[in-house]
């Protein structure tokens, strides 16, 4: 039993995330109120959740003590507190200063502080009671991404009687690599505390079952771990997007429009070029404005009949990597444009700035190449994005050998992002393809992801979790 204020503890379906489903708004009144995230994992989630009492355990995005539990869309939210120096150490530390460049090959060097560690092993104890207190007898608890890694444990600890699924968004480095972590074993054996491990490859579940074998010497097979007289099961799950939704938005008369009325508003080019990242420095968004300015200096393109459109949504802006990036690549575009560009016609049109879907949709609609070339990428949403809008089988996707998105998206222009010769060719060729070919390779794109759809990615893993309880 529950003291008032924590939620009913019956709930037999819990969701345990960094951020609950809602955002807190200020109207202009000064009142408060929730409102829904606009994010995919919030649609894909909530039927396994809504309606039958389940519950979401999340922060609520700003610092300070926790609001009651409420209820939103037939679901119990309950909101775990973080204080400011919380924030600093486990969420913009622990997590996105050490965890973050770590698990993305070191693309920047993570910093190690036994201050953010031992904040994050704190902050993942209150997630793992708040969960502790809301879940059923034998309810199932899906647990999500880097932030929480320890909870699985730790809640295994409260809770035997629980069925606990973990879910990574993001790669999982390979031995070499996590073996810098100060807290290696921590993590594994927090991770260990579930009964299904999910990652978005093969590749980062195979790294895990080795981890577990060659650092705790676990016996493993194949997919699974014995570890604690259970079994573990570590599997990839690639998560997707709702593609009929993206589809059907993309093609309303509303984004139809706009996507032309962007084209005459970037002064009718004859070639658009299109990005959109958060602005982090995995995304390799440095990598395509150098490679659009060497094909500019090389005369294989001319401004303004090809141009670039950069949005760049801000992203962790108190972590000193984000600060530095941003000011890298907002002086290359500075660079181009003085060069290149001329009076009403940029070269590059950058964007610091969020956009709503509508636009994003018309942008993706306008665009004859879309650049997605991260270093180190657990999936690529934005990638399947492009796909799923363009019904009309029109434009041309080139993408990164190492997003999670390449091992599905085949029919891509593939590149290695530190091959910058090979971007070159490879963006070259995607605004040269006949049209044709270019609908050939769209069609199949397509065709995977629309059976290989976000619900799908839910239900699949609801599943395999549920056949463990
Ligand atoms: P992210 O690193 O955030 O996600 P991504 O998968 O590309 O990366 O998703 C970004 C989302 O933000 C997309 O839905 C995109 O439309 C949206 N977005 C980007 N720029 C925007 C802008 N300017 N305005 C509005 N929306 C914008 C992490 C992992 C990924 C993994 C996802 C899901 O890093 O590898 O695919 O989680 O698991």
């Amino acid at each position: 039993s529950t003291s008032a204020g924590q939620g009913r503890a019956d709930s037999p379906v819990v969701v345990v995330a960094n951020r609950l489903p809602v955002d807190q708004v200020t109207d202009p009144d000064g009142t408060t109120r929730w409102q829904r995230s606009p994010g995919g994992l919030v649609t894909a989630l909530e039927p396994f959740v809504a309606g039958r009492g389940g519950a979401w355990v999340g922060w609520s995005g700003s610092a300070g003590g926790a609001p009651e539990p409420f209820e939103s869309g037939g679901m119990q939210l309950i909101p775990v507190g973080l204080e400011e120096e919380e924030v600093d150490r486990y969420y913009e530390g622990m997590s996105n200063a050490s965890l973050w460049p770590l698990y993305h090959d070191v693309v920047e060097k993570p910093e190690y502080h036994r201050t953010w560690w031992d904040t994050y092993v704190q902050v993942n104890k209150r997630f793992a009671d708040r969960a502790a207190e809301v879940a059923g007898e034998h309810a199932i608890v899906w647990v999500h991404d880097y932030q929480l890694q320890l909870v699985p444990a730790m809640l295994r600890q409260r809770r035997p009687d629980l069925t606990i699924g973990f879910f990574l968004h993001i790669p999982f480095p390979p031995y070499e690599l996590f073996t810098q972590l100060p807290w290696r074993s921590a993590i594994v054996e927090g991770l260990l505390g579930a009964d299904l491990v999910g990652f978005q490859r093969p590749s980062a579940a195979a790294n895990f079952v080795q981890l577990a074998r060659r650092l705790h010497e676990l016996p493993a097979r194949g997919h699974t771990v014995e570890y604690d007289g259970r079994t573990v099961t570590a599997r990839a799950f690639p998560i997707s997007i709702d593609v009929a939704a993206f589809d059907e938005l993309a093609s309303s008369p509303e984004v139809l429009a706009r996507a032309k009325e962007i084209r005459a508003e970037l002064g009718n080019p004859e070639r658009i070029i299109l990005g959109v990242d958060r602005l982090d420095y995995t995304k390799g968004i440095s990598v395509r404005l150098a490679a659009f300015e060497e094909l500019l200096e090389d005369g294989a393109l001319e401004a303004p009949g090809t141009v670039l459109v950069q949005v760049a949504t801000p992203s962790r802006e108190r972590v000193e990597h984000y600060v530095h990036m941003r000011e890298t690549i907002e002086q290359q575009v500075g660079h181009i444009n003085g060069i290149y560009g001329s009076i009403g016609g940029p070269a590059v049109h950058y964007f610091n700035q969020s956009m709503p879907r509508e636009e994003l949709a018309a942008l993706y609609r306008a665009a004859d190449v879309m650049l997605v070339t991260p270093y180190r990428d657990g999936m690529n949403l934005v990638a399947k994005e492009y796909v799923a809008a363009r019904g009309d089988l029109g434009g041309a996707l080139v993408l990164s050998e190492f997003a999670g998105a390449a091992a599905e998206l085949k029919q891509a222009f593939l590149v290695n992002p530190h091959d910058i010769a090979g971007v070159k060719n490879q963006l070259v060729r995607a605004l040269r393809v006949e049209p044709a070919e270019g609908a050939r390779r769209m069609r199949a794109m397509r065709r995977h992801l629309f059976k290989n759809d976000l619900e799908h990615w839910a239900t699949s893993f609801f599943d395999a979790l549920r056949a463990r309880a």
